[in-house]
C-alpha cells in the first residue's frame, strides 16, 4: 500500500490531534436562606422565575431552609445573570433579603 497507510504516521495523526466538543459553559443559579424572608415569598420566587409547580417550588424551598442553599437551575451566563437580576429585584421591591447568587458549573 502507499505511504499514507503505514502504521505509525497514522497512530501519529490519531494520537496528535484529540477533538473535544466545545460546550458552552453552563452555571448554576443558587438561592441562600435567610431568617426574614417568608416561606410563600420563595415559592413564589420559584413558580415564577424559575417555571416550577407549587410543590416542587415547595420541595425546594425547604431544601434552601434546612440546607442554607439550593441550586434551582443551570442556565448560559446571559440567562443566568437575568435570573439573578430579577430575583434580586423581586426581593429588594418587596423589601425581603432573599440572596440569588450564580456560579459557573464544573
Ligand atoms: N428561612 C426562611 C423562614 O424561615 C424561609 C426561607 C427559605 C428564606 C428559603 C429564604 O431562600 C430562602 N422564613
Amino acid at each position: 500500500m502507499s505511504d499514507k497507510s503505514d502504521d505509525e504516521s497514522d497512530l501519529g495523526l490519531l494520537t496528535k490531534t484529540r477533538p473535544r466538543t466545545q460546550r458552552p459553559p453552563r452555571y448554576k443559579v443558587l438561592l441562600l436562606n435567610d431568617d426574614y424572608t417568608p416561606m410563600e415569598f420563595v415559592v413564589i420566587v420559584l413558580e415564577r422565575f424559575f417555571g416550577m409547580n407549587h410543590a416542587q417550588a415547595f420541595e425546594i424551598m425547604l431544601t434552601v431552609h434546612k440546607k442554607g442553599l439550593a441550586v434551582v437551575g443551570v442556565f448560559s451566563h446571559e440567562v443566568a445573570e437575568t435570573k439573578v437580576a430579577q430575583v434580586m429585584d423581586f426581593a429588594r421591591r418587596h423589601q425581603h433579603p432573599l440572596q440569588c447568587t450564580m456560579e459557573k458549573e464544573d
